[in-house]
């Protein structure tokens, strides 16, 4: 997934997204005829923790980083679907520089970009849910390296596969995409030190950077018939998505896999 637009339909085949609601309503967003998105009032029943409201828009796998972050921490929040077509005056004024989802505002001060947010979250509620990065410095160094390399060297080349004109071009960016995951799985392995997460026993700050782009991985998978992270050349990758997916977090936050199948095909080449 690149920056900006990652997600946003192509103006030309603006009339082939399956949006039929009203933009910008709080708790949840607009209805669709694939299935109704029930995240946000979910999470809104977990333990208070004052007035936090999450700007999102329900396919962006960044937004499902906040998501999963409020959900580790137990931390209840508004959730305000945004029409990326049709963007709100909170979201324009909360977001002025990059007018993209996510956007945290915790008691009125917005929070911009995923894995900063991510960060935020972690340290503004300490006492709560599991802590996301680690205590020694330099872990939490290594961890925000490689949550660094998934945002730069995976979810960009990746997220240009759903925009590009010509089969040469995806070939490229799936390449380019497969050489992140083959270095990441690396990354796994130092992180956690042979455990079952990044994070180590638990889920991590790293955990949750790509654990935002599971669903995508799982709809990429099926709508190509092969495996991103394939059990024999990445396994632990392959067992940490497996691992990942069954956590009660990424029920209760990811999206709905046949969904995103749906949504996505409108971004691959004709
Ligand atoms: N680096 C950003 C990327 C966020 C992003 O690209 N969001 C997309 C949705 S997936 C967006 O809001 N696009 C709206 C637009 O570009 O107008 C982050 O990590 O939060």
């Amino acid at each position: 997934m690149d920056d900006a637009g990652c997600l946003e339909p192509p103006r030309d085949r603006v009339n082939h997204i399956p949006t039929t609601g009203t933009s910008n309503s709080t708790t949840q967003e607009a209805s669709t005829p694939i299935s109704i998105d029930r995240i946000g009032s979910e999470v809104k029943k977990m333990a208070g923790a004052g007035e936090l409201k999450l700007l999102g828009m329900w396919a962006s796998p960044y937004v499902s980083r906040a998501k999963l972050a409020l959900h580790l921490k137990g931390v209840s929040y508004e959730y305000v679907e945004e029409d990326l077509g049709n963007k709100s005056e909170l979201f324009l004024s909360s977001n002025p520089v990059h007018k993209t989802v996510p956007v945290l505002i915790h008691g009125g001060r917005p929070v911009c970009e995923s894995s900063i947010i991510v960060q935020y979250i972690d340290e503004a509620f300490p006492g709560s849910g599991v802590l996301l990065l680690p205590a020694d410095p330099y872990e939490r160094a290594v961890a925000r390296f490689w949550a660094a390399y998934i945002d730069d060297k995976l979810a960009a080349p990746w997220g240009k596969v759903y925009r590009v004109e010509t089969e040469e071009e995806r070939a490229e960016y799936m390449r380019q995409t497969h050489a992140a995951v083959d270095a990441l799985e690396g990354g796994l392995e130092e992180c956690s030190k042979g455990k079952a997460f990044f994070g180590g026993d638990g889920v991590g700050y790293v955990d949750v950077v790509l654990g935002g782009l599971v669903s995508w991985v799982r709809a990429g998978d099926r709508l190509s018939g092969g495996r991103l992270f394939d059990e024999a050349k990445t396994p632990r990758l392959a067992a940490w998505l497996e691992r990942f997916g069954e956590l009660d977090a990424a029920k209760a936050v990811l999206q709905d896999v046949d969904r995103v199948v749906e949504y996505s095909k409108q971004f691959l080449p004709k």
